[in-house]
């Protein structure tokens, strides 16, 4: 079995190209590519969260730490994807202005482009109005936000004003999530779709498409 330690580890010295090693290893020995990210990288990451916190690490690991857990996703991502399949509907993703945070947010990409949804993914610090142009021109029937800072998920509510000024709000419907947004937090700002994880993410987009 994979040592999830081990991945872990590296992944907090920042050791991408070990992380990325690791991860081909533990699928060669048949890891699916969900434990690893649960069990092995994610595990990494909230170590590194937690003394980040604490002051036992800065900006400059913690980055070093996020490119090796990308080199890990990269690994891992033509396992976690399914077929091509036939578009199931549109998603416009983005990590809300202000938050560079966009880790959770390639993840949640990942896993609706493997459920057949066609994603189009503004990247981090995305303009409040930047979602509404995009959605309306790409005709598309989500708006995803995530957001991992406490002072940047209040964005997301400037997204639902901004749709329904827009004309759009029967339209389109809003998902959001991210470390520190809950069900109570959608329902409270009028999003649509609160989703812990990005498989349940993915999973609630291709329902809202149906
Ligand atoms: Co930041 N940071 N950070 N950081 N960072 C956190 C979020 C923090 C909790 C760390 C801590 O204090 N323990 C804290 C936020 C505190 C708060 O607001 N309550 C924090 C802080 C304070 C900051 C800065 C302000 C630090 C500073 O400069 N003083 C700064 C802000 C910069 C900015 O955004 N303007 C900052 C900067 C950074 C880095 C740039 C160094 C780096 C980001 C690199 C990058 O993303 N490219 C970074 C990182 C890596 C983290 C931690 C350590 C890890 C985040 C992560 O990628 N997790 C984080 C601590 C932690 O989370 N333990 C922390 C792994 C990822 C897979 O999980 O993103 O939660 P996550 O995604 C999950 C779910 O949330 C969900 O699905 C994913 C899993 O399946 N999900 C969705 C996410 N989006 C979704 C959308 C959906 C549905 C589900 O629907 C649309």
């Amino acid at each position: 079995m994979a040592d999830w330690n081990e991945i872990s580890e590296m992944l907090q010295k920042g050791k991408a190209k070990e992380v990325a090693d690791l991860c081909r290893k533990a699928l060669d020995e048949g890891s699916s590519a969900k434990e690893i990210l649960n069990e092995g990288l994610m595990l990494g990451m909230g170590i590194v969260g937690e003394r980040f916190k604490k002051n036992e690490v800065y900006v400059p690991e913690v980055l070093i730490a996020a490119r090796a857990m990308n080199a890990g996703i990269e690994v891992l991502k033509p396992h976690m994807v399914g077929g091509p399949g036939d578009r199931k509907g549109k998603v416009v993703l983005g990590t809300v202005k202000g938050d560079l945070h966009d880790i959770g947010k390639n993840l949640v990409k990942i896993m609706m482009e493997g459920k057949g949804l066609e994603v189009i993914d503004l990247g981090a610090d995305v303009a409040t109005e930047k979602f509404v142009t995009v959605a309306k021109e790409e005709g598309a029937q989500i708006i995803a936000c995530s957001a991992l800072l406490t002072t940047t998920m209040t964005e997301m509510e400037n997204v639902v004003k901004a749709v329904k000024e827009a004309g759009m709000r029967d339209s389109i419907t809003i998902m959001v999530g991210g470390a520190p947004v809950t069900q109570n937090f959608c329902e409270s700002i009028g999003a649509d779709i609160y989703s812990a994880d990005a498989t349940s993410a993915a999973e609630a987009a291709v329902a809202a498409c149906a």
